[in-house]
């Protein structure tokens, strides 16, 4: 049973493309690998896919400095591939989402090159490029997110000016209070739309708009990377904007945004009203939430009311490819699986990191074999998909595989009906078969400490959660049929009222 529209009710999984399947021999994944996989992803039964950064780009940071916007790089395929990867993820009811990189380009892109020939360059003002501080510095404080401990701005020796950049100096940042570059990143949203690409999830989206005067930040905060700060007024204009194209299209397309705001937690301002973004991941709320019930509690507590208020539509995030894995975090399987239960039926729409369903953990990655210069190797380790040397890669992968890949490939754990693997699985039915664990309204029920248990309901449909976050069985006067269990113990069966140690039931509760 599907409620419309599919990005609220629907299951969103994240793949970081050069990790998910090379069937090239370079040890690259590719568009090829993803398109073999499609079934895979249909079996498993999520609703979309967003693919991290296909575009063309001299991958400094994986793809997320872009050179073209509007083609795809031959390290993944090619337009072609990704046209028929679209046409056969369409044809299995799954939407596309792709990433796309408003805030900056590379410094390869034809328009950033345009920008540094001279100061009188025509697309000059494409960019933000400011002259040294009055004692010769850069312009303001800023710092950039990566390297740790470098300054967002570089010194161009040709034209006498710095650059602006949060993140890399090969990613300069775009000036959005230029019109002509909105108009020329509305055309390329218009190519993929025209394409029929469903969505975008949308890069860095709290650092399109800055602030004109360029501020230093303020002294107690002026080691936190500008990025993480960046919280402008004028953001929310460009947003209308991209909002009225994209509704333009009809098919219920969708946009979904990156804020990542360390000191302003409250994200829900990027949805405007009802006239921004449709939906906004609230990481660091949900990322560094404790393993702890009343943690949880609190968090939900303040996201429904946050939210409610607002009008918005909550997401749900426990892995991606910028931190390390919630497998990796939470220490054990059984929390992992705990913590799947809670993403896939917490009110709000869930994404998926490809390989948190085999309950992947981080890759240890050696020191001569790191390549990411944000340090976040770990979480992108290669996909296992079978027993075999390469685990079904062609090549030999980029990073090393991740710890257990022989235990953990998909083969084997498809095989296994006890794996994590048919958890998500029979958790992702159960969400497709519940307007409640899709939509319903969320109510907290009282349960012993350490247990957090709450109720969805939707008109006559309801599911009651059960998380047991200690490590300890717990008794838990609840009465109902055992749905999913994330230990995998007595599903169909009245629950007897007692949760093992760091699991999970969902019930659909007794009249
Ligand atoms: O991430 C932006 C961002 O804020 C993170 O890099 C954050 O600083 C980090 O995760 C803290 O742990 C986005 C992309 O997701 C990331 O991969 C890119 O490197 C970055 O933008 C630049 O485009």
């Amino acid at each position: 049973m599907r409620v419309d529209p599919w990005w609220r009710s629907g299951v969103i999984y994240q793949i970081y493309p050069r990790s998910f399947l090379d069937t090239s021999g370079d040890g690259v994944g590719d568009l090829e690998g993803i398109r073999r996989r499609l079934d895979y992803l249909a079996w498993l039964g999520v609703d979309a896919l967003w693919l991290s950064p296909i575009f063309r780009s001299p991958m400094a940071d994986f793809g997320y400095d872009v050179s073209d916007y509007c083609d795809v790089d031959p390290l993944f395929g090619s337009l072609d591939e990704l046209d028929r990867l679209v046409a056969e993820a369409h044809a299995r009811d799954l939407r596309m989402v792709l990433d796309w990189v408003p805030n900056h380009t590379s410094d390869r892109h034809p328009w950033f090159l345009e920008s540094r020939q001279s100061r009188s360059s025509a697309k000059r003002g494409w960019y933000v490029w400011r002259d040294p501080a009055p004692e010769r510095g850069p312009p303001n404080n800023w710092m950039a997110a990566f390297p740790r401990d470098t300054r967002a701005w570089t010194f161009d020796d040709a034209t006498g000016q710095y650059y602006l950049h949060c993140f890399l100096p090969e990613q300069p940042d775009l000036d959005w209070s230029n019109p002509e570059v909105a108009a020329a990143m509305h055309e390329v949203l218009r190519f993929w739309l025209d394409r029929g690409i469903d969505g975008f999830r949308v890069d860095v989206v709290h650092c399109l708009g800055k602030d004109p005067a360029l501020p230093d930040d303020p002294p107690d905060l002026a080691a936190i990377p500008h990025s993480a700060l960046n919280d402008q007024p004028a953001t929310h204009g460009v947003l209308r904007d991209l909002r009225r194209l994209v509704d333009g299209y009809p098919g219920d397309r969708m946009l979904v945004g990156e804020v990542y705001l360390l000191v302003q937690p409250d994200v829900t301002r990027y949805y405007g009203r009802g006239d921004e973004l449709h939906l906004v991941f609230d990481l660091p709320r949900t990322l560094h939430t404790p393993w702890d019930a009343a943690a949880w509690r609190e968090r939900t507590e303040t996201v429904q009311t946050a939210y409610a208020a607002a009008g918005a539509w909550p997401t749900l995030v426990l892995s991606n490819h910028d931190t390390p894995r919630h497998r990796t975090r939470l220490g054990s399987e059984a929390r992992a699986r705990a913590a799947a239960v809670l993403l896939l039926t917490l009110p709000g729409t869930p994404f998926l990191y490809a390989g948190e369903e085999l309950g992947l953990e981080d890759a240890v990655v050696p020191p001569d074999r790191r390549v990411d210069p944000g340090g976040r190797d770990g979480c992108r380790a290669p996909i296992p998909w079978d027993q075999s040397a390469r685990h079904g890669w062609a090549g030999e992968p980029w990073l090393p595989w991740p710890p257990r890949a022989e235990r953990c490939a998909v083969s084997v754990l498809r095989d296994d009906p006890s794996s994590i693997l048919h958890l998500y699985r029979r958790l992702l039915a159960a969400r497709r078969a519940s307007p409640a664990l899709q939509v319903g309204d969320w109510t907290v029920r009282e349960a012993p400490a350490g247990v957090l248990a709450y109720e969805r309901v939707a008109g006559t449909d309801r599911r009651l959660v059960l998380v047991n976050f200690t490590s300890e069985p717990v008794t838990v006067p609840a009465a109902g049929r055992v749905a999913v269990a994330s230990d995998g113990g007595s599903e169909g069966a009245e629950f007897r009222g007692e949760l093992v140690a760091d699991a999970a039931v969902v019930l659909v509760p007794g009249r």
